[in-house]
């Protein structure tokens, strides 16, 4: 990179400091992330040309701690008259017999492909005989065919394949291997209805979770989760939600670790239009790494690794402050564009409460964190979060769908351009936003149509990991 774009880089206020992405150019989804010999690797699909969307390569980071990222050399580019020329689209990294092997989709036909590292993940050996899955199952209309998710059952590998039927929906299309070589058509794990879950699944991620299944898609547009029983060859969806209540976040790729963790990434997108991005010479980010798990009650639980706490910095505790409605200026002087906050608030009579963020002085920007009581709905509104008219600024957000709301935490992350919030360790939203006045660092907590009660809220400045 030269010292030019490095420069540039580093005075880009938009630029997060304690997510992941790559040193410059283009990223899109995580792909691959994989624990080997004790630290975590995170491949990602990237562009090492510009900050736009072509000539797929795969990037490749490890960290010893989730936290603190080292760029490694590009894993996997794109080979000419290769079944994989024309990119190298997402996919997954398992070990086999002791070795780490890649299965990615190659393009354009929609193939599966294999890789092999011999050198502790350092170089990649496309396998000579690619691509190993060099079609959709004979008599599907498929929508797609791409994303290879693998796990171990058994004596044997089983993949999951992104795709869709024509006019039926979204689907999974499961097949069984011993070698990762060669595969066979198992039938879909499950199959979905356009009308409710679109007509193609992308990145589908499929996994163990408390006594349930889950199974992750993207079908262009917000993540859909379901949660259901798997027998082996096909899956039964009994209850669905969203993994992010946002439009920021996509195409996720996850992974356990050895502390039993199922631990997942997703693409942050930009909100800024292609010319922005490509003049800025970056785009896309990585999530924070989020944990899955079930509450007791069945419902699914998402919230940030703890291992994020090293990166906090100086405190402020505020504890047990009224909000009377409309009122301002409550936490102070408290400012930041690099922050944790951890919010516990009692609804009170109010019909909506939150956080404001990235305030101006004279509230020029400011985005707002809100959660509507009656609608139950998580929401951050970004209408007012830039000066700048050629960014994306609107309302996203979801029902939340917490009944009888006594407290809710709002468990907030702000790292320059992306707002990222939990909220009662149920659901996660993403919005990213571009401030233009270097002022918009304000905090504060508000409530409409009633009061509402701080209960406590603590935050940190953070540090960053670049
Ligand atoms: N991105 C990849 C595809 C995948 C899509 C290409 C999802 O493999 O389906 O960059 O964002």
């Amino acid at each position: 990179m030269d010292q030019a774009l490095r420069d540039k880089l580093a005075r880009d206020p938009h630029r997060p400091r304690y997510h992941f992405l790559p040193p410059a150019h283009w990223m899109n989804d995580p792909n691959g992330p994989i624990q080997y010999r004790g630290e975590y690797h995170l491949f990602y699909q990237h562009n090492p040309d510009g900050a736009y969307h072509a000539n797929m390569h795969w990037g490749h980071a490890v960290s010893r701690d989730l936290v603190h990222w080292r760029h490694l050399p590009i894993a996997l580019a794109p080979t000419p008259g290769g079944p994989d020329k024309d990119g190298i689209w997402s996919g997954c990294a398992v070990l086999h017999e002791g070795v780490p092997s890649i299965l990615y989709t190659g393009v354009h036909p929609q193939v599966q492909c294999l890789a092999r590292s011999y050198d502790d993940m350092l170089t990649w050996q496309k396998y000579p005989g690619n691509p190993v899955i060099a079609a959709p199952p004979q008599g599907l209309r498929v929508t797609g065919f791409r994303d290879p998710f693998a796990w171990r059952e058994g004596d044997e590998w089983r993949v999951v394949i992104g795709s869709g039927l024509e006019g039926v929906g979204g689907a999974a299309l499961l097949y069984r291997s011993r070698d990762l070589i060669h595969w066979e058509y198992l039938g879909p794990l499950c199959i979905g209805k356009i009308e409710e879950s679109g007509k193609m699944w992308e990145c589908p991620n499929f996994f163990p979770l408390g006594a349930k299944h889950a199974l992750a898609v993207s079908p262009y547009g917000k993540v859909i989760y379901f949660l259901g029983e798997y027998d082996g060859r096909t899956f039964r969806p009994e209850t669905r939600g969203l993994l992010d209540l946002g439009e920021s976040f996509y195409a996720p790729n996850c992974l356990l670790d050895n502390k039993g963790r199922r631990i997942m990434w997703g693409w942050l997108k930009e909100a800024r239009g292609k010319e922005a991005q490509i003049a800025s010479g970056w785009s896309g980010l990585h999530s924070l790494p989020r944990e899955l798990f079930l509450h007791p009650d069945g419902a699914l639980g998402v919230r940030p690794v703890t291992e994020l706490q090293v990166l906090r910095g100086t405190h402020r505790h505020f504890a047990d402050l009224a909000i009377a409605p409309g009122a301002s200026y409550l936490l102070g002087d408290l400012r930041g564009d690099m922050l944790e906050i951890i919010a516990t608030i009692a609804p009170g009579d109010a019909t909506e409460f939150g956080l404001v963020v990235r305030r101006a002085p004279d509230e020029s920007e400011q985005a707002i964190i809100a959660y509507g009581v009656a609608e139950r709905r998580l929401s951050i509104n970004g209408e007012h979060s830039s000066l700048d008219e050629t960014v994306t600024r609107k309302v996203v957000g979801d029902i939340l769908g917490l009944t009888g709301l006594k407290e809710l935490t709002l468990h907030v992350f702000l790292d320059r351009s992306v707002i990222e919030v939990y909220a009662n360790e149920r659901a996660a939203l993403t919005a990213r936003v571009y401030p233009t006045r270097a002022d918009s660092l304000g905090v504060d907590a508000f409530a409409v149509g009633g009061s509402a009660r701080v209960l406590s809220c603590d935050v940190w400045e953070m540090q960053g990991i670049w």
